[in-house]
C-alpha cells in the first residue's frame, strides 16, 4: 500500500484496491418495495420540470432485484471492492423510529453476495436520498442527530462483514447545490445564513455518525467520508504556485473538509460570512473533527490556481468556454486533478489513508451495430486521470484505492438519464447490462495492475 515501490514506472502497488462505485437512488429502483419510505429525491424527481425528461429513480437499474447481476459484472471486471450506498429510508422509513428488517435484509443479501464473490463492501450511509419523514430536511439540526442514530444502527448490524464505512457523500452537493443554487433536491434557493446553517448540520451529521459508528462497530472497522472538495492544480509546478494551491484547497473548502479535518472553522471563513456565519453549540467542532481512519475523495474536475498578490495569496483561474470538457457541462478535463487532489489533502492534513471514492465521466457514445458501446473517449479520460494517480502512488502518497464512477449507466440526478457515466451500458427498457469498451479496458488494467 502506501509508499510501496512500484514494479515499474507504469505499475500500481501490488495491493492497490481497484473498485467501482454506485449509489442507492441512482441504481436501485423498487422505491415502494418492502416498506421503503419516501425521500426528497422521490418528491423532486416527480415534480415537473426538475429533472431532464422527467427522469426518476422509480426503476433506475432495478438493482433492488438485479443485484446478483451487478455482482456478476463486478466479478467479471476483477475488482476487489464495491462502493454502494444504503437508502436510509429502507432502514428507517421515516428517518427514525422503528427499523424495517426487510430493508436491512436487502443490504445483507448484497453484502453476503459480494463477500462470496471475494469483493470487499465499502458502504456509504448517505448519498443524498433523505427520508421526507425528517421534516425540515437539512435545515433542521435534528436531522444530524437522526443520521447519527441511523449510522450507529447500521454499524451494529453490518460491521461483522463490512470493514469500511463512509458517513456521507459530497457535502457540497447535498447542501449548497440543494439549498443554495437549488439544482438538486429539495431545490431551494435560500439566503446564506440558512445555507451556512445547513452546511453546519451536514458536517455535524458526519461527526455524530463517526462517533455512533465507533461506539457500535466491531474492532477493525474503518470510518471516513466521501467528499468532493474543490480540487486545485497549480498553474505551473513551482514552489510558489504549489503553495498557493495548498492555500486555496484549505480556504475554499473551509466549510466542509477543512472543518472536518481540523475540527474548526477558519477565521477567514467566519469573517467572510459575518452575521451569516453558522450558529454552533458547545462541543460541535469536536464532534465535527472526530478522528478518521481514511479520507475518500470524489474527483472529477480541476481548478487551476496561481500565486497572486491578493489578500488570500492566490487567484483561481476561471474555466473558459472552450476549456476541454466531457459530456456534462461541469466536467472539465484535467487529469492532474487526481494527483493534486491526493497530494494537497495529504500535505495539509496527513490522513492515514486516502481513497478515490469516485472518478469517471459522462460520454455520449452511441450503441454500435453489434450492440456494444465503443467509448474510446471515456477510456482516454480514465487512462489520463489514472496516469496522474499512479504518480501519487510512485511518490509515496498514502493512496489505497480507486473506485470508478460508475459500474453502470444510472439515474444522473437532475440530468435524469441524459448523462451516463457507466462502464456498462444499461438498456433502460430491458435493463440488460452490457460491458462497454471502457469495461474491457478497466478489466485489463486491473488484471495487469499497470497502466494500459
Ligand atoms: C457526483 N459538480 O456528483 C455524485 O457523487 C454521483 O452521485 C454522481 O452521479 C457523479 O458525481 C457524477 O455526477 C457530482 O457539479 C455532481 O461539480 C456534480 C458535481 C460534482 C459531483
Amino acid at each position: 500500500s502506501s509508499g510501496a515501490a512500484a514494479a515499474d514506472a507504469l505499475s500500481f502497488p501490488a495491493d492497490f484496491l481497484w473498485g467501482c462505485a454506485t449509489a442507492s437512488y441512482q441504481i436501485e429502483g423498487g422505491v415502494k418495495e418492502d416498506g421503503r419510505g419516501e425521500t426528497n429525491w422521490d418528491v423532486f424527481s416527480h415534480t415537473p420540470g426538475k429533472t431532464r425528461d422527467g427522469g426518476t429513480g422509480d426503476v433506475a437499474c432495478d438493482s433492488y432485484h438485479r443485484y446478483k447481476e451487478d455482482i456478476e459484472l463486478l466479478k467479471a471486471l476483477g475488482v476487489k471492492a464495491y462502493r454502494f450506498s444504503v437508502a436510509w429510508s429502507r432502514i428507517f422509513p421515516s428517518g427514525r423510529g422503528k427499523p424495517n428488517q426487510k430493508g436491512l435484509d436487502y443490504y445483507n443479501r448484497l453484502i453476503d453476495g459480494l463477500l462470496a464473490a471475494g469483493i470487499e463492501p465499502h458502504m456509504t450511509l448517505f448519498h443524498w436520498d433523505l427520508p421526507t419523514g425528517l421534516e425540515g430536511g437539512w435545515q433542521s439540526r435534528d436531522t444530524a442527530y437522526a443520521f447519527g442514530d441511523y449510522a450507529g444502527y447500521m454499524a451494529g448490524k453490518v460491521t461483522d462483514r463490512v470493514k469500511h464505512i463512509m458517513t456521507v457523500n459530497e457535502l457540497r452537493c447535498f447542501t449548497d447545490l440543494s439549498y443554495m443554487t437549488g439544482g438538486k433536491a429539495p431545490g431551494l434557493k435560500l439566503p446564506m445564513a440558512e445555507v451556512n446553517q445547513i452546511r453546519h448540520h451536514g458536517v455535524l451529521a458526519h461527526g455524530l455518525g463517526v462517533q455512533a459508528i465507533r461506539a457500535a462497530a466491531r474492532a477493525g472497522t474503518e470510518v471516513g467520508l466521501a467528499d468532493n472538495p474543490t480540487i486545485f492544480v497549480p498553474a505551473i509546478e513551482t514552489p510558489e504556485h504549489i503553495a498557493a494551491t495548498g492555500k486555496a484547497m484549505r480556504e475554499e473548502n473551509a466549510m466542509f473538509l477543512t472543518a472536518i479535518l481540523e475540527g474548526r472553522y477558519l477565521e477567514s471563513y467566519l469573517a467572510a460570512q459575518g452575521k451569516d456565519a453558522p450558529k454552533m453549540k458547545a462541543g460541535d467542532m469536536k464532534l465535527i473533527g472526530s478522528p478518521l481512519d481514511f479520507v475518500s475523495l470524489n474527483i472529477y474536475t480541476p481548478n487551476f490556481v496561481r500565486a497572486a498578490d491578493t489578500a488570500s495569496g492566490y487567484e483561481i483561474l476561471p474555466h473558459l468556454a472552450n476549456s476541454p470538457r466531457m459530456a456534462s457541462p461541469w466536467l472539465y478535463v484535467g487529469p492532474e486533478a487526481l494527483y493534486w487532489g491526493v497530494r494537497t489533502v495529504s500535505d495539509l492534513w496527513k490522513p492515514k489513508k486516502i481513497y478515490i471514492s469516485e472518478n469517471g465521466t459522462s460520454a455520449d457514445d452511441p450503441v454500435a451495430q453489434d450492440g456494444k458501446v465503443y467509448d474510446a473517449d471515456r477510456v482516454m479520460y480514465l487512462r489520463n486521470y489514472l496516469t496522474h494517480l499512479q504518480r501519487a502512488t510512485r511518490e509515496g502518497y498514502p493512496i489505497e484505492g480507486y473506485f470508478l464512477w460508475s459500474l453502470m449507466d444510472n439515474f444522473e440526478w437532475e440530468d435524469g438519464y441524459t448523462k451516463l457515466f457507466g462502464i456498462h451500458h444499461v438498456d433502460f427498457k430491458t435493463l440488460k447490462r452490457t460491458p462497454k469498451l471502457s469495461a474491457d479496458w478497466y478489466r485489463e488494467l486491473i488484471r495487469t495492475n499497470r497502466l494500459v
